[in-house]
């Protein structure tokens, strides 16, 4: 099969008219890939995107063909889905105050026009989720854009439909989330139009590598909040001598398997499945 696009996380693949997405088990820290993988973090995150797509299908069309007709070699990692029309946006909702949401509203007050109350800070509970779409930089890093920005790029009708379903989708997913102790802090989407014109929802949906997930039990206000999945390799990492910067760290095996517990824990939470 040709190779497409390699991501840092993520392949994509070619099968005539069909693409497969393919997760490996490589993780990112502080937007760095470490060079040990984490086994079975592909599996998990296809798996709960898939169920997360199953959720959601009265919210929105997806793209995704089929979960199980893949090559056996990425059985369980791979996502055979339909060839779309990519827009180039990163679709945001936030219902917290984290990351590049929280740099801007410190800044501004606002995020992407929405003005926010004074007295925020990180962590916060934002009153309304918000929808903060960003540009697709190809080099270096993604940028946030005004409803301007989203209107010059896919339209007027196409802007006020990203933003309801986006919007509609981290709702439905939060509340979901929050009736399992879990929060979703922020979801990022993408989306694609299909021959017909329609909108489809594309790539992953509500994993840990598209969102931050908080336990609900442990969140408080005005600190950075403890990631469900990555606190581990955070902390571990934090103690190191090292610059954040590539090559990162091997991961002890302690550490990987900590974090494979987490992954793991928060598919059996959200699915109320084992695996
Ligand atoms: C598509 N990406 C992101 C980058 C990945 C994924 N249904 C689709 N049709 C056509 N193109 C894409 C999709 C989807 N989803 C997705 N880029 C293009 C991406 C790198 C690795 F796995």
């Amino acid at each position: 099969m040709e190779l497409v696009h390699s991501g840092k996380v993520r392949e994509l693949y070619a099968d005539e008219d069909d693409i497969i997405m393919v997760a490996s088990d490589r993780v990112s820290v502080y937007d760095v890939v470490l060079p040990t993988p984490v086994p079975g973090k592909g599996v998990v995150l296809t798996q709960l995107s898939l169920w997360w797509f199953g959720q959601l299908t009265g919210v929105i069309a997806n793209h995704v063909i089929s979960g199980t007709d893949v090559p056996a070699q990425w059985a369980g990692r791979a996502v055979r889905c339909r060839r779309l029309r990519m827009l180039p946006v990163e679709c945001i909702a936030r219902g917290y105050l984290a990351g590049l949401g929280l740099a801007a509203y410190n800044e501004t007050g606002t995020i992407c026009d929405v003005r926010l109350p004074p007295g925020l800070g990180e962590g916060s509970h934002l009153p309304e989720p918000v929808f903060t779409p960003t540009t697709k930089a190809t080099a270096g890093h993604d940028e946030p854009m005004t409803r301007a920005d989203l209107v010059l790029l896919v339209g007027t009708r196409m802007a006020a439909e990203l933003e309801r379903v986006t919007l509609e989708v981290y709702r439905r997913g939060a509340a979901l989330a929050a009736s399992r102790g879990i929060l979703i802090a922020d979801t990022k989407l993408e989306f694609g139009v299909d021959p017909d014109g329609a909108l489809v929802l594309a790539d992953e949906v509500l994993t840990p590598d598209s969102s931050r997930f908080w336990l609900a039990s442990q969140w408080q206000p005005n600190r950075p909040q403890r990631s469900l999945d990555k606190q581990f390799l955070r902390d571990w990492s934090a103690a190191l001598d090292w610059d954040r910067k590539p090559p990162g760290p091997a991961i002890p095996p302690d550490v990987v398997a900590a974090t494979q517990a987490r992954y793991q824990e928060l598919y059996a939470r959200l699915t109320g499945r084992d695996e």
